[in-house]
């Protein structure tokens, strides 16, 4: 896979080099093991496209954060087979790391893309920690005969690296042995229902440098309505975006996944509120960089 520009930049025409950028928009439009509602390989795009419809200027942070460089990547290439795409994604992942100080922003895509993404980071920086937002706790060692399951997207990262889950409200007999064990820390969501409580102890959770992957479905259906296995009873908002707002002041974000996009025809709330999301954290981490 190389790494090269897409057709259609994120926000903005103005294209900045990837040397130079502060941010690298990356899609990655992996899907094989969706299980229930189908069609998050046309997510990325369609984030993309939806980005032509935001204000340059972010209502909340007051910043034109595209004026710091956006980097669109073209697609992941998406058309290998299970066991030669994961090793290639990994090595492309290496190779961006390797060649500029931008934060990857990538976007499913299914959540097993996360497997992939995020080993050259656990390399890279020794004292990393997840933030995993989902309604799934997505621990399976396996499902439906496969390791690289979205259903599993977080099972090996977090063997031997610090991941917090927050928004969980959808798990299996299987994996409840692995919540609140070994390197997991999990926020059930029925259980966390004050927010601020809530951010206080995922900050407290978290190390210094923070890798965030986000599946929409983290968040309530009437945000994001159009993903795969939605759940009732997930995060506002504005709910999200204090944590997020806290994480990205308070910590090193060095890397962000936006998975499960699944667009459908009736409406296009989710591709578009995904992209807010993503330029508004884009928002959040140049305003906190400490860099
Ligand atoms: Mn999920």
């Amino acid at each position: 896979m190389k790494i090269r520009p897409n057709k259609v930049q994120f926000v903005t025409a103005d294209s900045a080099p990837l040397e130079n950028a502060r941010f690298a928009v990356v899609p990655v439009p992996w899907e094989k093991t969706t299980s229930y509602g189908h069609g998050t390989a046309r997510g990325p795009a369609a984030v993309i496209d939806a980005s032509w419809q935001l204000e340059f200027l972010d209502e909340e942070t007051g910043r034109e954060t595209w004026k710091e460089g956006i980097f669109t990547a073209a697609p992941a290439d998406c058309s290998l087979s299970e066991k030669k795409f994961f090793p290639e994604l990994e090595n492309y992942v290496e190779r961006l790391l390797g060649s500029t100080r931008a934060v990857p922003f990538f976007i499913g895509g299914e959540h097993s893309v996360t497997q992939g993404l995020l080993p050259p980071f656990q390399k890279r920086y020794k004292d990393l920690s997840i933030l995993h937002f989902d309604a799934h706790a997505d621990l399976r060692p396996e499902y439906e005969g496969t390791p690289r399951s979205h259903a599993s997207a977080l099972y090996p990262a977090s063997r031997t690296t610090p991941t917090v889950q927050v928004g969980i409200r959808s798990v299996s007999h299987d994996e409840k042995v692995y919540m609140n064990a070994g390197k997991v820390k999990t926020f059930l969501a029925h259980a966390h229902r004050d927010n601020q409580a809530l951010i206080r102890k995922v900050l407290a959770s978290l190390t210094g440098t923070v890798y965030i992957t986000i599946d929409v479905d983290g968040f309530d259906p009437y945000v994001m309505p159009a993903t795969g296995t939605p759940q009732p009873g997930g995060f506002g908002w504005y709910e999200a975006l204090d944590l997020f707002r806290a994480v990205c002041s308070k910590k090193n974000v060095v890397g962000v996944d936006i998975v499960e996009v699944a667009p459908r025809k009736a409406d296009t709330v989710t591709e578009f509120n995904a992209a807010k999301l993503a330029y508004r954290l884009m928002g959040y981490i140049s305003a906190g960089d400490r860099r």
